[in-house]
């Protein structure tokens, strides 16, 4: 008996073995429920296959967020295969390398329109199709996030904005779907070392200042966050809707 046997899940954002949606799928694979992929492009194809064949999963389809008709596609495919669907996990984000140093205020306008589209509206684009499926049968649907949605983080810049704005349609999207018995949450991750951490100037210092400065004294582990994702995605979490749950070690409690 798993806490989510016979429940349909889709998993958007695994890129590889470190992605936080990875350790996500297999939370959900180990309490029962069946797993479909989106990957986007065929660098990433490669990866995620085996990945995904790994839990059993027989529904593998390309998926940019950016795209309507890759998106439709997909949940067609889903209500021709499962009719419904339970669980919709949301782990993607996108900014130009550029605009991820430097100051804000020389943020693009480009730029700026492609991290909203990429890692703010695709949420409103996803649950907009998931939801019919879930009538009838409530559902979960969660998302990523992060404290540079709150704070200030050198570097994180129009990501911080495009997260503030994924935040705030979490509670929208919450407040239209929860008539329909569907929760919506996000949980607000500490900074793990992925690909989408790869790269980013200072990345270690700032793995560092969390092991210094969290309660835990330490910095959190995909594992984590997944842990806290299949509450989420549970009945353990009935009644918890339009939510930002911390995985941080607690960091964004201190003050000084
Ligand atoms: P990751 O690189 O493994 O995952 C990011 C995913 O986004 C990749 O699978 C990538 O393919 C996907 N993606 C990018 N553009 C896309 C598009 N146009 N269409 C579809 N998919 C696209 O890195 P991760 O750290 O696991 O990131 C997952 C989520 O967690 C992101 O929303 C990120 O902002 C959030 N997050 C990460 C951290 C961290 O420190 N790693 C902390 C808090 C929140
Ligand atoms: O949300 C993120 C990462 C998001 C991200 C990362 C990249 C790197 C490669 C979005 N787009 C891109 N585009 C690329 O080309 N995190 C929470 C991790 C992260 O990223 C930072 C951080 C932290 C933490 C960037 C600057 C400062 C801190």
């Amino acid at each position: 008996m798993g806490l989510l046997d016979n429940k349909k899940a889709i998993i958007f954002g695994v890129a590889n073995e470190r992605s936080i949606a990875w350790a996500i799928a297999q939370a959900l694979h180990r309490e029962g429920a069946e797993l479909a992929f989106t990957y986007v492009g065929d660098a990433l194809k490669e990866r995620v296959v085996p990945l995904a064949q790994s839990v059993g999963s027989k529904l593998i389809l390309p998926c940019d967020v950016a795209k309507d008709d890759e998106i439709d596609a997909v949940f067609n495919k889903v209500k021709e295969t499962w009719r419904g669907l339970d669980i919709l996990v949301h782990s993607v984000a996108f900014a130009n390398k550029e605009e991820l140093k430097g100051l804000y205020a020389d943020t693009s306008r480009e730029g700026f329109r492609l991290a909203m589209d990429v890692s703010a509206y695709s949420l409103v684009a996803l649950a907009k199709r998931a939801y019919p499926l879930m009538e009838g049968r409530g559902g979960s649907i969660i998302t990523l996030t992060y404290y540079g949605s709150k704070k200030v983080v050198p570097n994180y810049n129009v990501m911080g904005v495009a997260k503030a704005a994924l935040e705030a349609s979490v509670k929208y999207l919450a407040a239209d779907l929860g008539q329909k018995n569907i929760k919506v949450n996000a949980i607000s991750a500490g900074p793990i070392k992925t690909l989408a951490a790869m790269g980013i100037a200072g990345f270690r210092d700032i793995l560092g200042v969390v092991e210094k400065k969290a309660p835990l004294r330490r910095n959190v582990a995909a594992e984590d966050v997944a842990k806290t994702a299949l509450y989420l995605c549970s009945d353990l979490s009935s009644g918890v809707t339009g939510e930002i749950i911390y995985v941080d070690a607690g960091y964004n409690i201190v003050g000084l």
